[in-house]
């Protein structure tokens, strides 16, 4: 059993096998956690993420997909980068299966990697401007009922930066 545990913190502190960054198409860094993941970090993971986007994602990292770097000098083992989406209420449903889509390729890019412990941040409700309670609705629904993950992963972890997006999160789930 994947056991889901909802934290208040810094996602740069997690000591687990993957922390998911919210980053953006261009995988070259940015304010929020991408800002923070890339400082702490280190210069190791902006150079693989110019590898990929070199080799594999000419124009960017489409929206609702993941992919994995070097976590560089940051307690956990990988990175991996998802691409959430700007919110829109004009453009909700397509725009809600995008943001569900970040969580299942993460885990499933996670479990690739042979992960065990994964963290994520509230993807989307930063900068993106994703409402924090509907943001929830959606990642704890996209991860509980992922298959990526059952019976291999460990412990998916949220690790929400404030205690109002943890309050949230503690009454979703
Ligand atoms: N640890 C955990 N959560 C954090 C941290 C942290 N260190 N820092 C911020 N948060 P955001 P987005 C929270 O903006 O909305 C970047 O420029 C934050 O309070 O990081 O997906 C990228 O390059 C919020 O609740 O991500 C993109 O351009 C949540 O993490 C864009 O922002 C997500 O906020 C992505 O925007």
């Amino acid at each position: 059993m994947t056991r889901i545990t909802l934290v208040q913190g810094d996602i740069t502190d997690q000591q687990v096998d993957v922390v998911v960054n919210a980053a953006n198409s261009s995988l070259l860094g940015g304010g929020g956690v991408d800002g923070a993941i890339h400082r702490r970090g280190g210069p190791e993971i902006l150079a693989d993420c110019r590898r990929l986007r070199a080799s594999h994602y000419g124009k960017g990292l489409p929206t609702g997909r993941a992919v994995a770097t070097t976590a560089g000098r940051l307690p956990a083992r990988w990175v991996v980068h998802t691409v959430g989406p700007v919110y829109s209420a004009a453009d909700y449903e397509g725009r809600a299966g995008l943001l569900a889509s970040c969580y299942r390729e993460s885990l499933g890019v996670a479990v690739e990697l042979g992960a065990r412990t994964v963290a994520f941040p509230a993807i989307s409700a930063g900068i993106f401007g994703w409402p924090m309670e509907d943001a929830a609705r959606i990642a704890l629904t996209a991860v509980t009922g992922a298959e990526a993950g059952r019976g291999v992963l460990e412990e998916v972890r949220f690790v929400l930066f404030d205690g109002a997006a943890y309050e949230t999160f503690e009454r979703i789930w």
